[in-house]
């Protein structure tokens, strides 16, 4: 079954690329439609899976940029405040602009490991345990790329137990900023090839661009309710990147919304954070709270953040159009060192120089060590009390830097209360934890 699935599959990218081949070398490709036909042939060709186009306009998105600021959503993000002029006007940043050829790029990876690919739930049951059914959008069931449910049903499992540390999926390979901008320019150059010499910046995630809003614009998703992009043949595990530039394209039309009735993200959310639909504060958001924010979580915030370690995945878990997503065909974006089924008191063992050499070359690293300690030691907080985990918080007690030191005293904290509430429910004596650890428990969690 498996096989033939995989022969299907194979037979259907053969045919995408033998179609890519023959779009890109047919005679009458002349044109601005065959220029778009051919360009569309070469994102195929260079790992997209849509290009689309767009004009420059962006309507009341750039409006709509400056309320979201003015009430403080992006938290400390102040590089999106800085550059709303630029991020409003693309034409400040490549002059003479008059059109955006905007792709998607898979990355969402195959589970690691077959013995974590059992999950509790497939996405779309637990969708389903949401209450979802987008208003008479989804008639059939996806067409199920198993490999992709079984790496969501992975996501699931790993969210489901508290002694695993939970990375988001984009996270777990190589950083993506580079391959695709890489891939990008060779596209740039292919068009420049038939083109001439184009005014033109190639992007993704990299410069004050608003690309959800392009990539709709340009018909190659809608914007969910949780903000992101989304497509009916792909679900959301994709990334975006963008080329701006100087060549006059007809534009697409902009992909219809399929969101319907739909909430499963917004109730989904651990954090309340999308806090109207297609409004996301990033200062209740997962990812903003482990990857950009710098300093202490807010308190509150911590015990809703459970084993999510480097950023959040909950809201595309839990949308039905995901049952329609693909595995990435791209090794880069490959788990390593075993980081989705990774165990937490493993992880905050990680000295900086093991935290450096293990995420060389990954999005984490940007974070530094004692961030990384940060995000892990609250994981370890939610986690249900256990002798190896108090002791890998006692181990870091003293840590140099204080933000690790403040969080590594709450989970202790945590740690404790849960203890004393576990011996409460059971009557159990102290000898249980001293059983178990060999060290006075209130020695320990204190
Ligand atoms: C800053 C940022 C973040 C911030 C803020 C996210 C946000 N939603 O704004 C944080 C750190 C929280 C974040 C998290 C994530 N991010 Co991010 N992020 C960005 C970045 C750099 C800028 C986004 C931005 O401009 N935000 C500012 C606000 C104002 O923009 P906005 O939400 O799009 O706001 C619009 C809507 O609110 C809309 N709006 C308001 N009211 C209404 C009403 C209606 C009816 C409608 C239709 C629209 C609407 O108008 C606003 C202006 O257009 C982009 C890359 C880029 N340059 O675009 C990546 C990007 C959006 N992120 C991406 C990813 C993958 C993620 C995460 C999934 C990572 C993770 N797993 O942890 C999470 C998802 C969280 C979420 N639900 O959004 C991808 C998304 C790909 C996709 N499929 O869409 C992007 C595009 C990067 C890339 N090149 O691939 N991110
Ligand atoms: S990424 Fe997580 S915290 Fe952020 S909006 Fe989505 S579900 Fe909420
Ligand atoms: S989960 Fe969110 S993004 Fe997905 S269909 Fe429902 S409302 Fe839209």
């Amino acid at each position: 079954m498996a096989r033939s699935l995989r022969a299907t599959r194979a037979a259907a990218a053969a045919e995408a690329r033998r179609d890519a081949a023959e779009a890109a070398t047919e005679p009458d490709a002349d044109g601005a439609d065959g220029l778009k036909a051919r360009i569309r042939a070469w994102a195929v060709e260079a790992g997209f899976s849509a290009a689309g186009f767009a004009t420059l306009d962006l309507g009341d998105a750039p409006q709509r940029l400056r309320d979201w600021l003015a009430a403080g959503h992006h938290g400390e993000m102040d590089y999106l405040a800085r550059h709303v002029d630029l991020r409003a006007d693309p034409r400040r940043l490549v002059p003479g602009a008059l059109s955006v050829i905007s792709v998607r790029m898979p990355y969402l990876p195959a589970a690691e490991s077959a013995a974590i690919g059992g999950g509790p739930a497939q996405a779309d049951d637990a969708a389903a345990d949401h209450g979802v059914a987008p208003a008479g959008e989804m008639a059939a069931p996806g067409p199920g790329d198993a490999r992709a449910a079984a790496s969501q049903r992975a996501a699931w499992a790993t969210l489901a137990d508290p002694a695993r540390a939970y990375v988001a999926r984009y996270a777990l390979g190589r950083d993506y900023h580079k391959l695709v901008r890489a891939r990008l320019e060779g596209l740039a150059r292919r068009i420049e090839a038939v083109a001439g010499p184009l005014g033109r910046r190639v992007f993704c995630d990299s410069a004050p661009v608003l690309e959800v809003e392009f990539a709709s614009r340009a018909g190659i998703g809608w914007r969910g309710k949780h903000t992101l992009l989304l497509s009916r043949d792909e679900g959301s595990w994709f990334f975006l990147g963008e080329i701006i530039t100087t060549l006059d394209l007809p534009a697409d039309a902009p992909a219809s919304p399929h969101c319907g009735s739909c909430t499963a993200c917004i109730d989904v959310c651990p954090t309340r954070a999308i806090v109207a639909p297609y409004t996301l504060d990033a200062r209740r958001c997962i990812s903003y709270l482990t990857i950009e924010h710098a300093g202490p979580i807010p308190e509150p915030l911590r015990p809703l953040m459970g084993n999510r370690i480097y950023g959040c995945d909950d809201c595309q878990l839990a949308c039905p159009w995901n049952r329609y997503a693909r595995i990435s065909a791209e090794p880069d974006f490959a788990a390593r060192h075993r980081l989705d089924s990774a165990n937490l008191v493993e992880l905050f063992g990680w000295d900086e120089a093991t935290f450096l050499e293990r995420t060389a070359g990954s999005a984490i690293r940007r974070i530094g060590h004692a961030r990384w300690l940060r995000n892990i030691a609250v994981a370890l907080g939610n986690a249900p009390p256990s002798p190896a985990s108090r002791a890998a918080l006692l181990a870091r007690a003293n840590h140099a830097d204080a933000l690790v030191r403040e969080h590594v005293a709450w989970a202790l904290r945590r740690q404790a209360a849960g203890v004393d509430k576990k011996m409460a429910a059971t009557g159990a004596a102290d000898q249980h934890f001293t059983e178990e650890s060999g060290t006075p428990n209130r020695l320990q969690s204190r």
